[in-house]
């Protein structure tokens, strides 16, 4: 049962009942992933002091060794999953390999793999403008109590078993799904808490913002350049307003909110898209989904397709179930 203001502890003990033969693994590992929220957006939101505590390559005062903010946030996310055994592998958009965790007793027992972006958008730090983590959880394939394998990391998303966003806004928001609706806690900074401000999240019926970098708008399949003019056009409940952060959990996030399509469609520089299957695609699609939206390449079901490599890239069309399906329609006849 959904309780507004209750805390994500609580949420997760009262919704245990969705998971009638679990084994409380997941949940530790949604606890562990709210921990290590807590960590970087603690270290996000002194951004802004960089000038004073150094910047990236530097020392600062203390005699610290400054790193740029996404691979804190790699390092933060991995060590606090692999310290609390909680998971027996992590593949992350910031490492080129996956990372096998084979837990203290050396037994690879834990069951499930994280896939993460630690860090999305973060160009967009310098300008103090909002960031985000994205995780997508899988239970692996291969057998309990041998080392993970390729095949564990490379399953379709709609094999997933939870995913979720956190993003470091104006406030702080953690917003997953474990396929039985989307949850929205944020995070009261002086408690250290999160609590259920967003209870089942679902797209609005009216849906009338559109988020894509135009500025590729040349370089975009003629379906897309279609679509968007239709998006322009005077006409019906048109046009629609563009808003574009260039931060995609943002963008997303506003979008569930307000009703709205975010697109990175393939470019003749980008021919396969610019953003990860794996570690920014399948998560947010199994969001959308879950809110009653929907995700696509352009032409099918993002959540269908097979991976064949860790840093696959896909093209993304996602958001509001109806402006999905009409730029599909657009793209299926100028492909
Ligand atoms: P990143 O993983 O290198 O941060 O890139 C992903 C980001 C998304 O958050 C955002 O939607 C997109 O790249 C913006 O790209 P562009 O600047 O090409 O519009
Ligand atoms: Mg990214």
């Amino acid at each position: 049962m959904v309780k507004k203001n209750q805390t994500l502890g609580e949420f997760i003990i009262e919704n245990q009942a969705e998971f009638p033969f679990s084994s409380g693994e997941l949940s530790r590992l949604i606890n562990s992933i709210r921990l290590a929220a807590k960590v970087v957006n603690h270290e996000v939101n002194k951004a802004g002091l960089v000038d004073i505590t150094g910047a990236a390559g530097e020392t600062n005062v203390q005699g610290e060794d400054q790193q740029k903010l996404d691979v804190y946030a790699n390092e933060k996310f991995i060590q606090t999953l692999t310290n609390r055994e909680i998971v027996c592998g992590i593949a992350s958009e910031e490492s080129e390999d996956f990372i096998t965790i084979s837990g203290q007793n050396n037994d690879h027992k834990n069951k499930y793999v994280v896939l993460m972006d630690p860090l999305d958008g973060s160009s967009n730090i310098d300008v103090n403008v909002s960031v985000g983590t994205i995780f997508s959880i899988y239970r692996r394939i291969s057998p309990i109590g041998t080392p993970v394998q390729m095949e564990d990391f490379l399953q379709p998303g709609n094999k997933q078993v939870a995913a979720g966003y956190i993003v470091y806004g104006t406030s702080t928001m953690l917003v997953y799904t474990t396929g039985h609706g989307v949850n929205g806690f944020t995070l009261n900074p002086a408690l250290g808490s999160w609590y259920l401000s967003h209870p089942d999240m679902k797209f609005p019926e009216k849906a009338s913002i559109y988020s894509v970098n135009e500025g590729n708008y040349v370089h975009f399949p003629k379906g897309v350049k279609n679509y968007i003019k239709y998006c322009q056009e005077e006409k019906e409940d048109r046009p629609y307003t563009s808003r574009y952060i260039g931060s995609l959990v943002s963008d997303f996030h506003r979008n569930m909110i307000k009703g709205g399509i975010y697109f990175y469609p393939t470019t003749s520089h980008a021919p396969q898209g610019k953003l990860r299957l794996l570690y920014e695609c399948n998560p947010m699609a199994f969001i959308a989904e879950q809110a009653g939206g929907k995700a696509s390449n352009g032409f099918s079901r993002v959540m269908d397709v097979e991976p064949t490599e860790l840093h696959q890239r896909v093209p993304f069309f996602c958001g509001n179930k109806e402006m999905v399906e009409k730029v599909e329609e657009f793209m299926a006849k100028n492909p």
